[in-house]
């Protein structure tokens, strides 16, 4: 960890920069790739900001407003970030949580010896009530031989990730990643277009206050669910009853209990017998950071950064956060 004195103002690019002087060997493509993310998110950011703006400026009649077939959001987000990495010889193939297949790298691009995973823009249902959305992203190394990536080298466990981070659109921008070497926090500074360290090696408290979960599936859990959520409530048990947060944006909610303590949950239920969340976009990246912080990540039987993926869109049951909190679900789920 390099230390920074709290008035040093340092650049996302400066960061990256001087946690790779302390690996020789890297040949500066991960960086390369973090930064290339950190401009995408930047120009997300833009779009992000300007969404509920369409229509007032529509109906003034500035035509190039109102000429231009306004394209989804979660659509922008995606292309952007493919335009932002396909080009740049660092990765063999991508996958995203908006397409059905991997996407392959064009053949008049090198490729690289890394694979990008995103969920260009989760939440995206919250965009027209001005609620956070985010970015979602992991990078695995090319285990295989030959020119593209395949479908072994999308389906590493998540242990096997050397980078991961998300974007959260909320009142300011933010963009938290990790390689390993702790979770840090970068806030972006409209006015100069750049991400900035303000949450250096982020460490989530070993218990929280905060409780993430959709209630309204209570009927649909089994009842060892039931019990545990009685237990996080207060309603059971000797422990002190946490208090409800649910946004229904992923990002959202895991970073609220990232800084301040707490767990989020998407258990399985009767509808969705393997949970909602997606194991290569979402749960995997969110996984490493939380685990890089002093959380724990869990299906509620097993590490997530454990669980061997089958297939690119597979969903896994989700309990992450404080790591007593996430320790808890596992003793009474199994
Ligand atoms: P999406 O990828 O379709 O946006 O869905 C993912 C979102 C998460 O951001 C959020 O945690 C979850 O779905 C909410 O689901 P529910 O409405 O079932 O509570
Ligand atoms: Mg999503």
């Amino acid at each position: 960890m390099v230390n920074h004195t709290p008035t040093s103002v340092v650049t996302i690019e400066r960061f990256i920069i001087e946690q790779e002087r302390q690996h020789p060997e890297a040949s500066g493509d991960l960086s390369n790739i973090l930064y290339d993310l950190a401009l995408a998110a930047k120009m997300i950011t833009n779009k992000v900001r300007s969404a509920g703006l369409v229509d007032i400026l529509g109906s003034a009649g500035h035509e190039n407003v109102q000429g231009e077939i306004q394209q989804k959001l979660d659509v922008f987000a995606n292309e952007t970030i493919i335009k932002a990495m396909d080009h740049t010889g660092r990765l063999c193939g991508m996958a995203s949580e908006e397409e059905d297949g991997i996407i392959p790298i064009p053949g008049q691009f090198r490729t690289g010896k890394y694979a990008l995973l995103f969920d260009p823009l989760d939440g995206s249902s919250n965009i027209d009530v001005n609620v956070p959305v985010g970015t979602i992203f992991s990078v695995v190394p090319k285990i295989t031989r030959g020119r593209d990536g395949t479908m072994e080298d999308m389906l590493q466990p998540g242990r096997r990730q050397v980078a991961a981070g998300y974007v959260i659109y909320g009142s300011s921008t933010m963009l938290v990643y990790t390689t390993g070497q702790g979770a840090h926090g970068f806030t972006l500074d409209p006015s100069i277009g750049e991400f900035l360290l303000s949450h250096p090696n982020i460490q989530i408290p070993a218990t929280g206050r905060y409780l993430s979960v959709n209630d309204s599936y209570q009927q649909l859990w089994h009842e060892n669910v039931r019990q545990l959520m009685r237990r996080y409530r207060g309603l059971e048990g000797d422990r002190k009853p946490m208090s409800i947060r649910y946004v229904g944006s992923l990002v959202a909610d895991f970073h609220r209990n990232l800084l301040g303590g707490g767990l989020f949950a998407y258990p399985r239920n009767q509808k969705s017998p393997e949970g909602k969340l997606r194991l290569l976009y979402e749960a995997n990246p969110l996984a490493f950071i939380v685990e890089q912080a002093g959380g724990r990540a869990s299906t509620g039987t097993q590490r997530i950064l454990d669980v061997q993926p089958t297939e690119l869109h597979q969903r896994t049951p989700l309990y992450i956060g404080s790591r007593e909190d996430v320790e808890l679900a596992e003793s009474l789920v199994a």
